[in-house]
């Protein structure tokens, strides 16, 4: 029967899927732009790589371009990333570029998956995994699960590296913060929140604070600003695109 076919295909493929996906070489938390920019660099580099992000669609805050007016501009510096994406672009203004938010979010995440990355969709990463002071993996569980507030324990997934790509709410580095009393590093030890709007410095600082911020634990993105208490800098892309491909860079040197 075709109906039970439908479903069991579903099935049989999905939990394969989860569990090819249990031992990862890099468990990215959030499907924002600097998080699917390092999937995508990361499994072209032939790691073993999952996004996890608890929304049905993944993207983050791209989608949206700026106040639901579907544009995103890129500074110059990032375009290389434009074009590796195959994303359309028009020239706007000195060094500017600007593009459709909807196409960019989409090329993003159609090519980081293409390119060998596993993206679950509908996943909340409610903890790391803890191990020997070291950040070994994340724990999942279902959006709404956690959203009813049911009592449902998650499962556990491995990981060599876990990168934080939460944005503005920095929860990986949250977590590991205050659950387990180390020291991130960072000028507090802490997450110290992100700072008011300033697009230059904060592009730039975002890039500067894409680093591992714990043993194992990477930051990228609206996160890596939160986290080292640096400007957010509002609707221009190019920071996040580096940030993605800087975290990527980091890993694959040492896991390569
Ligand atoms: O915030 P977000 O878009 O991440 P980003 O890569 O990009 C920031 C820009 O969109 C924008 C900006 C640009 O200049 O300032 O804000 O830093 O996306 C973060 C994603 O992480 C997911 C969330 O659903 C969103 O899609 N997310 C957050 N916490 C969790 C999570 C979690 N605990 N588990 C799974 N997903």
């Amino acid at each position: 029967m075709i109906e039970r076919k439908v479903s069991q295909g579903i099935i049989t493929t999905y939990f394969n899927k989860l569990e090819r996906n249990l031992d990862l070489d890099v468990a990215i938390v959030g499907g924002g732009p600097s998080g699917i920019v390092a999937a995508y660099y990361l499994a072209k580099a032939g790691l073993k790589v999952a996004q996890f992000d608890r929304k049905l669609s993944p993207g983050g805050g791209m989608w949206g371009g700026a106040m639901m007016f579907n544009q995103i501009v890129v500074q110059e510096e990032a375009l290389h990333i434009i074009k590796e994406f195959d994303i359309n672009y028009d020239a706007y203004d000195n060094n500017l570029y600007v593009m459709d938010s909807v196409e960019s979010t989409s090329a993003l995440l159609y090519k980081a998956v293409h390119a060998g990355a596993t993206i679950f969709n509908c996943y909340s990463v409610e903890d790391v995994i803890f191990k020997n002071n070291e950040v070994s993996g994340v724990v999942v569980n279902w959006t709404p699960v956690l959203r009813e507030g049911m009592h449902v324990d998650p499962l556990n997934i491995m990981a060599k590296c876990v990168i934080d790509g939460t944005g503005h709410d920095s929860e990986m580095c949250r977590t590991v913060a205050r659950k387990n009393g180390i020291r991130l590093a960072t000028d507090t030890g802490d997450v110290i929140g992100e700072r008011s709007l300033d697009v230059v410095s904060g592009e730039e600082e975002v890039v500067n604070g894409t680093k591992e911020i714990y043993p194992n634990l990477y930051v990228c993105g609206m996160a890596a600003s939160a986290v080292s208490g640096t400007p957010r800098m509002g609707p221009i892309f190019g920071g996040m695109l580096l940030s993605g491909k800087r975290v990527a860079d980091l890993i694959i040197k040492r896991l390569k």
